[in-house]
Parts: structure tokens; sequence; C-alpha cells
């Protein structure tokens, strides 16, 4: 119910009343007002006139179930969502709930991830300080070998994403993060369940570095974040449902064509491609050039030995970058 006191404020223009709101809810004006009360507790400042009501004056930065779902209204992607406030890791919460049935197109955010993973078992920087942290659960009808570029997909939305919506740079650094300049704004974590040739969900995971000021000494040199790269605060919620929709639209192509759908301009946006590269395989490190990108979504090395290299996964740096 205060969910939908909340819709109803930042829908009205202007002041909404206590008999309004008690008559379209079906609530008495006393349980309006403890909703009232309640949202004002959470952050959000509503001011409140005699005789005029109450009036949505501004929202604290939280992520609102309510309302996201409204704005990704008729959206696959989202429609089903779920926001918590602290959680241990989004693709685990995800993973729990795929587990018990959860269909295809669930999104699971959190304000906080207590055990915020990255590849490999490394850990990704989670604190409740103005990051984006959500999964998304996909249940497609794909084989484990058809998904091999799915979390470049992904990054290719994050990325059309923050260009459209705050006008930033932003490129991809093959295969899963989305850096602007020389440093890392998003990861993604890309996990499946198959069995032999069918694949029961996979779960991609998205962090985005949105408000957040600062970063652990470990990762302060590597990491930035919208805020730091405009100066200003942006609004999550409508710069998340901006992602959604980039997300939706990418993903809706890949499960079909299961291939990124504008190839081309994915390569012009990828900022490895090009450069000097150096990938780590079995424990050695190989030299060379990025010099293509396949329609899979590989990545083709030109090593300085000559040789051409396919690389579908692994650890690669690239010169300049990280
Ligand atoms: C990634 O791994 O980049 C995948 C990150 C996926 C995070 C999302 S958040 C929602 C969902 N739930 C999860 O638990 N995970 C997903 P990798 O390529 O291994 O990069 C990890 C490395 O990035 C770390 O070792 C740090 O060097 C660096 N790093 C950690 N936190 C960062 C941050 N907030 N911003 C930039 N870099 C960070």
């Amino acid at each position: 119910m205060k969910d939908k006191i909340l819709l109803a404020l930042k829908e009205a223009d202007g002041y909404l009343s206590g008999e309004q709101l008690s008559g379209r809810f079906g609530i008495t004006r006393s349980a309006v007002w403890k909703h009232i009360v309640k949202l004002k507790e959470e952050g959000y400042c509503i001011h409140s006139m005699r005789n005029r009501g109450y009036r949505l004056e501004s929202e604290p930065d939280i992520l609102n179930q309510t309302s996201l779902r409204c704005a990704l209204k008729g959206q696959w992607l989202g429609q089903n969502l779920i926001t918590m406030k602290t959680v241990d890791s989004t693709n685990e919460e995800i993973k729990r709930l795929a587990r018990q049935g959860a269909e295809n197109g669930l999104v699971v955010a959190a304000e906080e991830q207590t055990a915020g993973k990255g590849r490999f078992s490394r850990t990704w920087s989670s604190e409740g300080n103005g990051g984006l942290y959500f999964s998304l659960l996909l249940r497609p009808e794909l084989t484990p070998a058809e998904i091999s570029s799915i979390t470049l997909t992904a990054g290719y939305a994050v990325c059309l994403a923050i260009r459209e919506y705050i006008s930033l740079p932003a490129a991809i650094k093959w295969p899963n993060d989305v850096i602007i300049g020389r440093k890392k704004v998003c990861g993604m974590l890309t996990e499946m369940a198959a069995q032999s040739d069918k694949i029961d969900y996979i779960i991609i995971g998205i962090g985005v570095n949105v408000n957040n000021a600062s970063f652990p000494e470990v990762i302060a040199k590597k990491a930035t974040s919208l805020f730091l790269e405009t100066g200003h605060t942006v609004n999550r919620e409508e710069f998340f449902v901006c992602v959604l929709r980039h997300l939706e639209k990418a993903l809706s192509h890949f499960m079909v064509s299961v291939s990124i759908e504008d190839i081309e301009e994915f390569k012009q946006l990828c900022a490895t491609m090009g450069r000097e590269v150096t990938l780590e395989r079995s424990g050695q490190l190989i030299k060379g050039k990025a010099c293509d990108i396949s329609p899979k979504g590989e990545l083709i090395i030109l090593t300085d030995e000559g040789e051409q290299l396919t690389v579908n996964s692994g650890e690669v740096t690239v010169q300049g970058i990280y």
C-alpha cells in the first residue's frame, strides 16, 4: 500500500488530498497518514498542507520496486523485479530463486552486497554507496555452445545505456567490462546451469558504479563511477530503467539470432580492438594485437610470433588500459 501511495504521489501533478488517497485505495485517512509518515522516514520529502493534502517534493536515492515495475510495464525483462536493501550477492539470490522455479526475465537488484563477486572468485566492491548491483535470470531455448557472446551482448547494452543517458563515451573491454577512459565503471559475471545440451538457466550479474564517490584503495586507480566522471549525481532509478530497456532489446535479438545485434557498432565500441594485448593462458603470457572480434564474440589475436589465436574467454590485459 505504501508503494501504491508513493506511486500516486509521483504521478500526481501537485497535491493529492488524504480524502482522494483514502478513496482511491479504500483505506482510512489515518492509514494514509501512517504510510506518509513511513515514506518520510525512508527519506521521501513529502509536503503536507491543510486543505490540500500531500505533495512529493523529492525522493531519496533508493530503488523502488513498484515504480521500477511500473516504468518497465510491457517489458519481459524486469516486469518481475525484486529490490533488496542488502544481500550476499544478487547472483546468489537469483540462483536460489531459479532453483525454486523463478521465470525468465526476473531481475533482482540490491542497494549493497556483502559478498559481491567477480570472476575467478574475485571480489566485487559493493558497499551501499550509490552503486547499482543486479542480476537477470534467463531461460533461453539455446545450447551452452550458443551463448558464448551473451556477456558481450549485455556489456554492449550497458555501454549504449551510459552513452544515451549520460552522454559519456563508455566502451567495452573484452570480455566483461565497461570502461570510461582507462577505468572500469561496470563488470559483468555470467553463470549458467545446464544438463548436457540443455540450458536450465543463465544468470547475468551486472555491477555499475553510479553515484560512488570513492573506492577502496586496492581498486581506486582502476575504478570510476558515473558520478566521478560527470561531477553530478545520477538518478539511479531512471538510469536503471534505461539500462534494462537496452538489455531487453539486445537480449531479445540475441535469443533469436545468437549474435550481437550490430557487430560493426559493437566493434567500434570495443576498446580492446586494434590494441596491443597480453593474454594469460594456463599461466603463460601471450602478447599480440587484438585484430578482430568474430561473429560469436571471440577475440582474434595476432600474436607477436605471427600466429592467429581465437579466444573465447580469459584474462586479457590491454596496453594503456589495464
Ligand atoms: C567482474 O569480474 O568484473 C564481474 C563483476 C560482477 C559484479 C556483479 S554485481 C551484481 C552481481 N552480483 C555479484 O555478486 N556479482 C555481479 P572480474 O572481471 O573478475 O573483475 C573483478 C575485479 O574488478 C576485482 O578483482 C577488482 O580488481 C575490480 N573491482 C572490484 N570491484 C570493483 C568496482 N566496484 N568497480 C571497478 N572495479 C572493481
